[in-house]
C-alpha cells in the first residue's frame, strides 16, 4: 500500500494521514500574523514544556490542585516517565491513537502531553462517556491502547471487553501494581521529544454533537500552538503570574486549551480541580487567587447569584464559551463582580476561540469581532457574502481548521474555504458579530423569524427566573409556536400568574410575536457535560 504520510512525517502509524480528508476538502489555512511563522518540524509538547523549563520557568508552580502543587520541572519529569511507559511498556508506536480518560487532575494533564510528546496521538474523552460511547470512538479512531484515571475503571473495562480493538489500558491514579505510577517508577526523568512535522496530527478531538456518530476532528501540533498564540495574545493578554482556572474537562478543547495550553505556553499556572459546582468553583477561586477564569454562560449565572459570599478580589479576567453569553447574564456578572465578561466562540473543529473582545472593545449582546488571525463573513441564503445587518451563516477561516476524521460531513462545514460553524450571526456596520441561533435552532412562527437566543435573554431579565431554554414546538395553526421552558429561582412558587406575568415581560421588551406562547416550568434544563443546553430533548420530549 502506498502511504499517504507526508514525507518526514515521524509516522510510522500513518492511519492518520490515511484517514484525514484530500487536501481539496480542506479550509483554507492562514498565518498573517508574525508569531503564527512555526517552523516545518515541531513537536507542541517540547515548546510548551521543554522550552518553558529550559528558559527560567522550571521552579515554577506549572498546575495545581486540590492538593498537589507541580512545578514545570516536576511536570517535565513525569510527562517524560510515562512517555517512556507509551513506548517501552506499551510497545507503541509514533501515530497510534492513545484514548486519555479523566477528570481535571495534574496526571490527566501530564499524560495527554506524554502522548503527544511521544509522537503518537492523543484521545481524550469526555469524564461521563460510558462504555458504549467509548467504543464507538475507539473503533472509529482504532485506538488500540488507553491510559484512564482508576475512578473511570468500571466503563472502560466494560468497553474493552466489548471492543476489541481495544488492547490495553494502564490505569493512574492508582497506586497499585501494573498501574502507571508503578510503571513510571524505574523510568528516567529524560525524553527526548519525538521530531515530529508540524503537520503531524497529535490530537484526535471527538465532538459533543448532539445527535448522530460523534466526529473526530483533527488537529496538528502546529494547532495547539497557533490556538495559544492567537486568542491569549490578542484578547485575554495574560501573563505569566496569572492563575488560571475553571470548569471545562481537558477532554473538550475549551478546557485544554484555557486550562492547560494556555498557561504553559506563557509559564502561568493552571488550576486543575474535579467536580466543580458554581459554589465550589467561587470558593476554589478565592482559595488559589486565581485571576483568569473560564467556564460556560449558565456557571456564571449561578456564580453571579453567589458572590456576596467571596472575596474574589483575586479575580481580574473572566472568559465565557460553549454557548451564547446572553446580555442579561453578562449584566448580571458585572453587577456581582464588576468584570467585563470576554465572550468568545470557539468550536471544537476550529480547536479554541476565533471571535471575541475583551475591556473597552466588548459591545453587550455581540461576541465580538474576529480576533487577530482569523477572518469571519455571513453567508447568505443564496451563498453570497452578505453586508452588514443580513443574519446568515457564519463562516471563518485562519491558522486552524476543520479536518474531520474520515467522515462525509466534512462537506457540509467547509464551504469554499470557509468553516461554517453552523451558526446564524449577523455582523454590523462595524465588524461586531451578533449570535442569533444556531442555524437549525430558529424558530419560524407564522411566516416570523425568531430567534430562541433572543427570547431566552428577554425571559432571562425577569427577576424570578434562574435559567431558560426557548425552543420551537410543532403547531397546526402557526407551524412552530415558542415555547420556554423555566426553571424558576429557588423561593419562587410556579403560578398560572407567574406565566402571564413572564409573557407581558417579555412582550413589553422585545418585539411582542416572539413572546414564548407556552411556557413549562421545570426543576432543570438537560445539558451536556460541556454546558450546552441540549434543546433537541425539549422539542422532543421523551
Ligand atoms: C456554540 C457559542 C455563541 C456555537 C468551544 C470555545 O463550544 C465549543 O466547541 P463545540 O464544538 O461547540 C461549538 C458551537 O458552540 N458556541 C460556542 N461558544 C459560543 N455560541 N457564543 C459563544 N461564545 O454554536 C459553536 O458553533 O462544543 C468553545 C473553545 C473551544 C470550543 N471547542
Amino acid at each position: 500500500m502506498i502511504s499517504n504520510a507526508r514525507p518526514g512525517s515521524a509516522h510510522l502509524d500513518t492511519f492518520a494521514y490515511d484517514h484525514l480528508p484530500p487536501r481539496e476538502l480542506w479550509p483554507e489555512l492562514i498565518f498573517s500574523l508574525p508569531e503564527l511563522q512555526y517552523p516545518e518540524r515541531l513537536n507542541c509538547v517540547a515548546e510548551l514544556l521543554d522550552k518553558m523549563c529550559a528558559t527560567g520557568f522550571a521552579d515554577k508552580i506549572a498546575i495545581r490542585s486540590q492538593n498537589e502543587s507541580w512545578t514545570y520541572a516536576h511536570l517535565l519529569a513525569t510527562v517524560n516517565r510515562i512517555a517512556h511507559v507509551l513506548l517501552e511498556d506499551m510497545h507503541l508506536q509514533t501515530g497510534n491513537r492513545v484514548m486519555l480518560r479523566g477528570a481535571n487532575n495534574p496526571m490527566m494533564a501530564a499524560s495527554v502531553l506524554a502522548v503527544i510528546k511521544a509522537g503518537c496521538i492523543a484521545v481524550p474523552t469526555m469524564p461521563l462517556l460510558r462504555a458504549k460511547e467509548l467504543g464507538v470512538i475507539a473503533n472509529k479512531a482504532e485506538i488500540a491502547a488507553a491510559l484512564c484515571s482508576e475512578n473511570l475503571r468500571e466503563e472502560m473495562d466494560l468497553a474493552v471487553q466489548a471492543n476489541p480493538v481495544l488492547k490495553q489500558v494502564v490505569y493512574f491514579n492508582h497506586q497499585g501494581e501494573g498501574g502507571l505510577e508503578a510503571c513510571m517508577a524505574g523510568k528516567p526523568a529524560e525524553f527526548a521529544p519525538v521530531d515530529t512535522l508540524a503537520e503531524d496530527v497529535c490530537l484526535i478531538s471527538f465532538t459533543s454533537g448532539t445527535t448522530g456518530m460523534p466526529k473526530g476532528t483533527m488537529h496538528f501540533h502546529r494547532d495547539v500552538l497557533a490556538i495559544c498564540d492567537c486568542f491569549p495574545r490578542s484578547t485575554l493578554r495574560a501573563r505569566p503570574d496569572d492563575i488560571f482556572i475553571g470548569t471545562p474537562p481537558l477532554a473538550f478543547t475549551f478546557g485544554l486549551g484555557g486550562l492547560l495550553l494556555f498557561p504553559m505556553r506563557i509559564g502561568a499556572t493552571a488550576v486543575l480541580l474535579e467536580k466543580l459546582t458554581p459554589e465550589s468553583l467561587l470558593k476554589a477561586i478565592d482559595d488559589f487567587g486565581a485571576t483568569v477564569c473560564f467556564t460556560a454562560p449558565t456557571f456564571y449565572r449561578q456564580m453571579a447569584m453567589l458572590t456576596k459570599n467571596f472575596k474574589l478580589d483575586s479575580l481580574k479576567k473572566t472568559v465565557s464559551a460553549g454557548e451564547a453569553l446572553p446580555a442579561a447574564t453578562r449584566e448580571s456578572w458585572r453587577q456581582a463582580t464588576g468584570l467585563v465578561m470576554i465572550d468568545g466562540i470557539g468550536a471544537t473543529e476550529m480547536l479554541h476561540i476565533f471571535i471575541s473582545a475583551a475591556g473597552d472593545e466588548v459591545r453587550a449582546g455581540a461576541t465580538g469581532k474576529p480576533i487577530p488571525g482569523y477572518q469571519a463573513c455571513i453567508f447568505d441564503d443564496n451563498g453570497n457574502v452578505a453586508g452588514p445587518g443580513v443574519v446568515g451563516r457564519l463562516a471563518v477561516k485562519g491558522p486552524t481548521g476543520c479536518r474531520y476524521l474520515a467522515d462525509d460531513r466534512q462537506k457540509n462545514y467547509v464551504h469554499q474555504g470557509w468553516n461554517l460553524t453552523g451558526d446564524a450571526y449577523e455582523m454590523d456596520a462595524d465588524g461586531y458579530f451578533w449570535y442569533r441561533a444556531r442555524t437549525d435552532d430558529m424558530i419560524i412562527s407564522a411566516g416570523y423569524n425568531i430567534a430562541g437566543p433572543e427570547v431566552e435573554d428577554a425571559v432571562l431579565k425577569h427577576a424570578a427566573v434562574a435559567e431558560c431554554a426557548v425552543v420551537g414546538i410543532a403547531d397546526e395553526e402557526r407551524g412552530q409556536i415558542v415555547k420556554a421552558y423555566i426553571v424558576l429561582k429557588p423561593e419562587v412558587a410556579a403560578t398560572e400568574a407567574l406565566r402571564k406575568e413572564i409573557q407581558d415581560f417579555v412582550k413589553n421588551s422585545i418585539a411582542p410575536y416572539k413572546y414564548p406562547r407556552a411556557i413549562e416550568f421545570m426543576s432543570s434544563l438537560p445539558r451536556t457535560e460541556t454546558g450546552k443546553l441540549q434543546r433537541y430533548k425539549l422539542r422532543t420530549p421523551a
